[in-house]
């Protein structure tokens, strides 16, 4: 009868280890030393800048004013475009992972826009004069 308590005290053990171990981990990728480098870089320009993450533009709705420059910047794996749904102010060709795209709004608008690859993304530069 003892045994069978032994193995579900290791099943225990393991789990809460492992579950320790995620938590390490997710600490460390929140480091924000990437992100400042960034700003950083973009600092100078009046830039603008949209990560394109799990399948989704971050952020959906970017406010932004004339003559900023807005660069896209793909972190999935997945292929994705920056695609004007109407006009053509955003042509961007398939962007591969760490793929960038990048324009220059000069008008004022809504310019919404959308991923070939995956219709269901959508999002919007708001330009104000
Ligand atoms: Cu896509």
């Amino acid at each position: 009868m003892h045994r069978r308590y032994t193995p579900i005290a290791l099943t225990l053990v393991v789990a809460v280890v492992g579950a320790t171990g995620c938590g390490g981990s997710a600490t460390e990728a929140k480091t924000t030393g990437e992100k400042e480098t960034t700003q950083a870089e973009s600092g100078g320009s009046r830039g603008e800048r949209v990560v394109i993450a799990g399948i989704a533009f971050k952020p959906k709705t970017l406010p932004v004013s004339v003559n900023t420059t807005v660069r896209w910047t793909n972190e999935d794996t997945a292929q994705h475009t920056v695609t004007s749904k109407e006009g053509a102010e955003l042509q961007s060709k398939l962007l591969n992972k760490d793929g960038t795209y990048e324009t220059t709004f000069k008008k004022p608008g809504t310019y919404h826009y959308f991923c070939k690859v995956h219709p269901f993304m959508e999002a919007v530069v708001v330009v104000k004069g």
